[in-house]
């Protein structure tokens, strides 16, 4: 069993209730709920011409590997209707891997620590807020410290 970090996002239709759907899909097919963070409204990190973004972060305790998991994610997200088009783009669902337990996976199909996740504000502040303890397999830091270390000027508001 291995407890992971998600990601999740949307910035097109009604984005609480893909974040939503989103979390009861995890559940279905990836693996225990534990906890999800609240909502976070942020602004769009790439091309600026696009909606603001809700973000959620989720812990999922998971028996599946990383690659297992990732696929069933990505049937998720096509499910939802989300289309590959734009990179860094708008989008319906978004679900990505933030840490997979301690692992580190370099690999086409799956990559933890997320690449970007130290850079990314709106990534770090949901995490923060469910795991400001848990250690960077990668740095050997804490979220809470990867955050306060974390340039990335974009806003990051709490959603009511
Ligand atoms: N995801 C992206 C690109 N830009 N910006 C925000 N604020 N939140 C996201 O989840 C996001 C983004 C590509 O995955
Ligand atoms: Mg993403
Ligand atoms: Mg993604």
């Amino acid at each position: 069993m291995n407890r992971v970090y998600l990601l999740t996002g949307s910035n097109l239709g009604d984005r609480v209730e893909n974040l939503n759907k989103a979390a009861q899909l995890i559940t279905e097919k990836g693996g225990l709920l534990i906890t999800r963070s609240k909502f976070y409204q942020t602004s769009p990190w790439g091309p600026l011409d696009q909606p603001d973004y809700l973000n959620q972060a989720l812990a999922v305790d998971t028996s599946l590997q990383a690659a297992a998991l990732m696929e069933q994610l990505l049937e998720i997200e096509e499910k939802m209707g989300r289309i590959r088009s734009i990179k860094y783009g708008p989008r319906v669902i978004d679900i990505d891997i933030l840490f997979f337990g301690e692992q580190l996976i370099q690999n086409p199909m799956v990559q933890v620590p997320h690449p970007e996740v130290h850079n990314r504000r709106f990534a770090l502040t949901p995490l923060a807020e469910i795991a400001g303890t848990f250690i960077d397999p990668l740095t050997g830091n804490t979220i809470s410290q990867l955050l306060s270390d974390c340039k990335d000027q974009g806003t990051v508001l709490q959603f009511n």
